[in-house]
């Protein structure tokens, strides 16, 4: 969770600076759902996400310098400075795309149980997707055939109640939960708070437990909050369409937070432990910067070069 939170924390510090030429979408504030996901996946299973997918890339293990990388354009990105932050893969741990369309990484990563259900590798494949996304055709689409087919997919839904400025109360029916309707399509569903770390994480190993025994697809949805505005490095509780009230009760349930007070009864060698994972991925960070600033730009004739097929 630390490590995700530095990571962006110092993107949205350097964003200002006009190098990263791309859109972000920062996820400070949900790094539990990534985090617990990371202790629970195995490398070899799939990933994919969303436009607000940089949590989940480092989770899956994706290569921190070539995400910096790929947000300032550089040659040395995880996509060749091609796509951007809303872009990201990372094939060596099977991280397989991220898409700037909401809900079109969902059939993709179906797709993807359907080659390892084909090939037998008993891979898991999980989709990242958010609240907003469950409005597209497409998810109805891809859940239908992950259900029909048994296929093993877990989809991780991070309800942050917001599609960009909308709120759910204007989106869907007053009352619904996302997860009681995913189980009327004949889906396994779990859903549980982000902030209540232990609960999340016993649900996150049960869904995984489930799926790879071969049980067919699962739905989990989790409630999160994010902190700054729903695109770029700022804060947005000023323009009015959520309230400062709501956004300071959320920030009291931060994650980390809430783990540190956790710790908070442990022995000193446990802090002592945290104060040095804290230094060490400072640094790292630090690195990741040092290392997009360093890189050299994609020349102009790989333009059109095909970055993703092997
Ligand atoms: C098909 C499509 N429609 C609309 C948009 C504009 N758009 C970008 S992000 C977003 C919100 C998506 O909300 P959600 O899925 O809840 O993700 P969050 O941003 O909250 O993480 C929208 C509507 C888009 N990129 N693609
Ligand atoms: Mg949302």
């Amino acid at each position: 969770m630390y490590r995700i939170r530095a990571v962006e924390e110092a993107i949205a510090h350097h964003y200002p600076e006009g190098k990263m030429r791309c859109p972000v979408h920062l996820s400070i504030g949900q790094e539990s759902i990534p985090a617990i996901f990371a202790l629970t996946v195995n490398q070899k299973d799939f990933a994919v996400s969303t436009h607000r997918g940089h949590a989940h890339y480092l989770a899956k293990g994706g290569n921190l310098n070539a995400m910096v990388a790929e947000l300032y354009g550089k040659a040395s990105g995880c996509s060749k400075g091609k796509g951007g932050s809303m872009h990201l893969i990372d094939r060596n741990v099977n991280f397989m795309g991220t898409s700037a369309i909401v809900g079109n990484s969902i059939p993709v990563g179906v797709g993807l149980a359907l080659s390892a259900e084909l090939k037998g590798t008993n891979q898991i494949s999980c989709i990242f997707l958010g609240d907003g996304a469950i409005e597209e055709g497409v998810f109805y689409e891809s859940i239908n055939f992950a259900a029909v087919r048994n296929l093993p997919v877990l989809f991780i839904c991070e309800n942050n109640l917001y599609s960009v400025y909308s709120p759910l109360s204007v989106r869907q029916p007053k009352g619904r939960s996302i997860a009681k309707m995913v189980e009327a399509m004949g889906v396994k569903t779990g859903a549980g708070q982000g902030s209540d770390l232990i609960n999340s994480k016993k649900l996150m190993e049960g869904a995984f437990n489930e799926v790879r025994a071969g049980h067919g697809p699962y739905f989990l949805e989790f409630s999160t909050y994010r902190w700054r505005e729903h695109c770029g490095h700022a804060f947005d509780n000023d323009i009015g369409y959520r309230t400062q009230e709501e956004f300071l009760e959320w920030q009291a349930k931060d994650p980390l937070l809430t783990l540190e007070k956790s710790l908070s009864q442990a022995d000193s060698d446990s802090h002592k432990q945290i104060d040095e994972i804290k230094l060490l991925i400072n640094s790292e960070v630090k690195t990741a910067i040092n290392f997009a600033e360093k890189s050299p730009f994609p020349l102009q004739h790989e333009a059109y070069e095909n970055i993703y097929a092997t």
